[in-house]
């Protein structure tokens, strides 16, 4: 299988995340790409290319042309208003509060703008964000000319990022971003399945009225788990929508064999569905070892469940999203795609 990996991901390197009441250095952190892309390498999994410069026209087919310009200068308006630590949100648009008022000051732009407080923006983040989305595009190029598969090392992740929100790590949504490419390259329907630990609130918001998209997500239940406030398994769409969104929420200690019964579940309603292309959203912070996460998967199951996923013998994307038990996540991640090809 074919992997796509940027350099540029080094770009996002923030020294700060908002966790616990700390300034702590963030979970989401460079090494995490560079054990997976060592992984891909040690097991032979197949060629690495750098990634294709894409127009920003497929970006703003999923996201606000205005959000997308936040992105690109927050850093410099937040250096420009004189502050010294690195961008983070600190008030919103709470209940009662305008919603649609974007403000000037990047104080309020910010918390416009962001969906949690734990991710500083800083210089280069746009950068990064930027390369992240071009190697989800150039790996879906692979499936567009003809690849049965293909792994877009992406980094920083995206499911979180909504049309207008970033968070949860997340800046671009590029499972969404490449979703809409095989849309406009002519895909009737095209499946998501979120297998990360958090709930992909970012891609279920972005497809939610469509039909020609199902989305579905395995996670840690909503009441216990980050996004907590979406994820809810009566989430079914709207509209046109209504029945192409499903959520399994599960809680805390879940194991293999109940994480594997809703990933059946799920393959079931794939399957039905008959997309042209899978994309998967692929996050290894279900693993037993994770630092912020409540699963109980073991790297075993990581090779078990892609196997699962190969048994639908769709053109299947994947692209990397969380996982933060860095020592292990190359193993993890790989054994998914491993697993997949039949290895
Ligand atoms: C955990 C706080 C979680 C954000 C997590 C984002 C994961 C992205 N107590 N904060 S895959
Ligand atoms: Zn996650």
């Amino acid at each position: 299988m074919l992997t796509v990996f940027s350099e540029k991901h080094r770009l996002r390197d923030a020294r700060t995340e908002l966790y616990g009441g700390l300034l702590v250095p963030p979970f989401e952190c460079p090494v995490r790409a560079e054990h997976v892309l060592q992984r891909v390498r040690d097991v032979g999994l197949g060629e690495i290319v750098a990634p294709a410069d894409f127009a920003i026209d497929a970006v703003t087919r999923i996201h606000d042309a205005d959000f997308i310009g936040f992105l690109e200068t927050c850093w410099d308006e937040w250096e420009g208003a004189g502050f010294r630590g690195e961008a983070i949100a600190t008030c919103w648009p709470a209940r009662g509060m305008q919603q649609h008022r974007v403000p000037h000051h990047i104080e309020g732009k910010l918390g416009h703008y962001a969906l949690a407080a734990e991710t500083s923006i800083c210089n280069g983040t746009w950068e990064a964000a930027r390369a992240s989305v071009n190697v989800a595009l150039t790996a879906q190029a692979a499936l567009r000319d003809g690849a049965k598969s293909a792994f877009a090392l992406c980094r920083p992740p995206g499911h979180h990022a909504a049309a207008d929100m970033f968070g949860g790590y997340c800046f671009i949504n590029n499972a969404a971003v490449a979703v809409q490419a095989f849309i406009d390259q002519g895909a009737s329907r095209v499946a998501l399945l979120d297998v990360d630990f958090h709930h992909g609130n970012g891609s279920q918001a972005i497809f939610y009225d469509r039909d020609d998209v199902m989305f579905l997500s395995l996670h840690g239940d909503p009441r216990e788990a980050f996004p907590h406030f979406l994820g809810y398994a009566d989430e079914t769409g709207r509209g046109a929508g209504e029945g192409f969104n499903h959520n399994y929420p599960m809680g805390p200690g879940t194991n293999y064999k109940t994480w594997a019964a809703a990933l059946a579940d799920a393959c079931g309603k794939i399957s039905n569905y008959a997309p042209d292309a899978l994309v998967i959203s692929l996050g290894v912070d279900t693993f037993e070892r994770d630092p912020i996460s409540f699963f109980k998967l073991s790297s075993d199951d990581f090779k078990r469940y892609g196997a699962t996923i190969g048994g639908l013998d769709l053109s299947t994307l994947f692209i990397m999203e969380g996982g933060y038990a860095v020592e292990e996540i190359g193993v993890n991640a790989v054994n998914v795609l491993e697993g997949f090809e039949g290895r």
